[in-house]
């Protein structure tokens, strides 16, 4: 190894302490989507969070858009997106969990704000259930475990370039999220 190297690693701590969050969660399947959201509520509190608020939306499928316009406000360090899709009969279920990952990836990176994706899409109400507290663990808790770390990293990230290397001008991104005026 090069001893004159300088290595910095950087990762997000989990501690909520001092940061701003958001649980959306569908109320489509809410038997399911109401245990995501006490595990994720649970993560919340262990981790030191005094500032949440609950967002609720019909479905999965509303989850992007409610998504864009909350990060949009400037408001939040991260979003927590809970949902549960549960294989049917019909080709519905394809749709709802490609569009609702498709939308939460493209506002994640629109926005620049971390969104965790907590949305389960699952063949059965068993397997949904097992993994909202179940056998499985609680995918709403690691969503806002996942929420936390990334809202520190990204806290980190800007911090500790003002120091080290040149600051970018802010990205598009970013000022988009400082807040929006709306005529
Ligand atoms: N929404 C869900 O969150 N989970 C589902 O399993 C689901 N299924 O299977 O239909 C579902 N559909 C509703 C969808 O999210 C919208 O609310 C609806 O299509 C209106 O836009």
């Amino acid at each position: 190894m090069d001893e004159g190297m300088k290595q910095r690693e950087l990762q997000g701590e989990l501690s909520a302490a001092g940061l701003r969050l958001a649980v959306l969660v569908g109320r489509f399947n809410s038997f399911v989507t109401e245990r995501l959201l006490s595990g994720a509520l649970d993560a919340l509190t262990r981790a030191g969070t005094s500032d949440v608020d609950i967002v609720r939306v019909p479905g999965a499928m509303e989850i992007p858009v409610a998504a864009r316009h909350l990060a949009e406000t400037g408001n939040y360090d991260a979003i927590v997106c809970l949902g549960a899709v549960i294989r049917g009969d019909t080709p519905h279920f394809d749709y709802v969990c490609a569009e609702s990952a498709r939308g939460v990836t493209q506002v994640m990176l629109e926005t620049g704000i971390p969104l965790a994706y907590g949305i389960l899409t699952v063949d059965s109400l068993e397997q949904a259930v097992d993994r909202a507290g179940l056998k499985s663990g609680n995918k709403g808790f690691d969503a806002a475990m996942t929420a936390i770390e990334m809202a520190n990293l990204v806290k980190k990230i800007y911090g500790s370039s003002e120091q080290e290397v040149e600051k970018p001008t802010a990205p598009a991104v970013r000022t988009r999220a400082k807040g929006r005026t709306r005529k």
